[in-house]
């Protein structure tokens, strides 16, 4: 199997070694080599990850926890191996906090739905950011449907920081939860969450942390953050679609209820009763993704290799280029300067619609994202519709950003 070799040369990273790793980088778009922006959407998929799920179709595929045979003992040790890896990515105490989802939304529904229905009162609660992504947001008003809760809501000031001022006044003793986004998917913003879990804790008040967007780019410690849950999306981190996390404090997930019922999550079942598994099992009803699970395990590997604080430095190195680079763009506006950002720069362009600007820039190879980004509250809080953003992997280059800005510099002469 292919593994990247030499990744750290004495300059840093090696990129052109890590950017062999990726085969779609190879693509040409339009005639034009691929430059791949949009790794906010999803990131591109090292070979590693795609030999592993190759490899476990080829010669693993069976059923998992379920049968004595070899094929199913080899699978489920795979898919249990995974977890382990997932578990000390982020520092979890124990593989029983470790569920597996289909993603970051499937994990956040999970909480509000389970925790919710079991916690929650009529007139409690709960404080989310005005930065949320949707999945953040829409969970929540799903159990204002059976419970009448409140949502709270933390500001953003104009450049895109947390108004956290008079976050502690917020908290009364309705307060049951606090939800946030750890780096925002629209803003770059990263949040000083571990000082507001702190201040939550005061109140007793447990958090979970959106960390979609901060796993791949950030080290993330659950137990230095003390976070009483925490949700992401193996998509975003090199891994495969479909599958993600959600780690919890087991002294939540034991009080919870399951979330789904059927096959893996029980102990014993009668028409009169039914009795549930034990953690983790109890949160993962039905056949799972195995496929994803064995391939996110691979992409862990695969961060593991190089190094989540080399990945971290090399990015922030990209962001302050890109940032200083675009600035130089004429009438290009960037939206969101907060004080710590990672990952994402989203910006306006004359008055050109980003649907335009997204539409144009594929012509030269470039992938990124326009729109509202699923977080609409953002867009109307500037005021705005839309915003284009672009948003990096380790693989991606100063070089590449260079042809970002002479493309950009070509649409003010299409448009004039
Ligand atoms: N943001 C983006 O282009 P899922 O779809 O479940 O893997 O992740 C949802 C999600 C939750 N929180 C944050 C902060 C996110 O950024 C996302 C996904 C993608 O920005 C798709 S909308």
């Amino acid at each position: 199997m292919h593994t990247t070799t030499n990744i750290n040369n004495s300059k840093g990273l090696d990129i052109d070694c890590i950017r062999e790793d990726f085969p779609i980088l190879n693509t040409t778009v339009h005639g034009k080599p691929l430059i791949y922006f949009d790794n906010a959407a999803t990131t591109q998929k090292p070979r590693s990850v795609i030999e592993t799920i190759d490899n476990y179709y080829t010669n693993m595929n069976s059923n998992i926890h379920r049968g004595v045979h070899y094929l199913s003992q080899i699978s489920t040790d795979a898919y249990e191996k995974a977890r382990t890896k997932i578990k000390e990515f982020i520092n979890a105490p124990s593989t029983k906090e470790i569920i597996f989802t289909r993603g970051t939304t499937e994990s956040i529904n999970l909480v509000a739905h389970s925790y919710g229905m079991k916690f929650f009162n009529d007139g409690d609660e709960i404080i989310i950011s005005a930065m949320e992504h949707h999945s953040n947001i829409v969970p929540w008003q799903l159990l204002k449907t059976y419970k009448n809760i409140n949502i709270k809501v933390i500001p953003i000031d104009d450049d895109g920081n947390l108004v956290i001022d008079n976050f502690e006044s917020m908290f009364t003793e309705r307060t049951k939860f606090l939800s946030l986004v750890y780096v925002s998917n629209s803003l770059g913003t990263v949040n000083p969450v571990k000082e507001l879990i702190s201040i939550a804790h005061k109140h007793n008040v447990p958090v979970l942390i959106d960390a979609a967007q901060a796993v791949n780019h950030i080290p993330v410690d659950v137990q230095d953050l003390d976070c009483d849950f925490l949700a992401l999306s193996g998509h975003k981190m090199y891994g495969p679609t479909g599958i993600g996390v959600l780690y919890g404090k087991e002294k939540y997930l034991k009080a919870m209820p399951p979330y789904q019922g059927g096959g893996d999550m029980i102990s014993k079942v009668t028409f009169e009763k039914t009795t549930f598994n034990e953690l983790p099992y109890k949160f993962e009803a039905g056949t799972p993704n195995i496929e994803g699970v064995i391939g996110l395990g691979a992409a862990i590997d695969y961060i593991n290799n190089i190094g989540i604080n080399a990945i971290h430095e090399y990015e922030s190195g990209l962001m302050e280029y890109a940032t200083k680079a675009l600035q130089t763009v004429p009438g290009l506006q960037i939206i969101g300067n907060a004080k710590e950002k990672a990952g994402a720069i989203s910006f306006l362009f004359e008055n050109i619609h980003p649907h335009d600007v997204g539409t144009f820039i594929d012509f030269e190879g470039i992938a990124l994202r326009t729109g509202h980004h699923c977080t609409q509250p953002v867009m109307d809080r500037y005021g705005i519709p839309a915003t284009s953003r672009v948003s990096f992997a380790v693989y991606n280059t100063k070089a590449e950003i260079d042809i970002l800005v002479k493309s950009l510099i070509k649409i003010i002469e299409v448009f004039k």
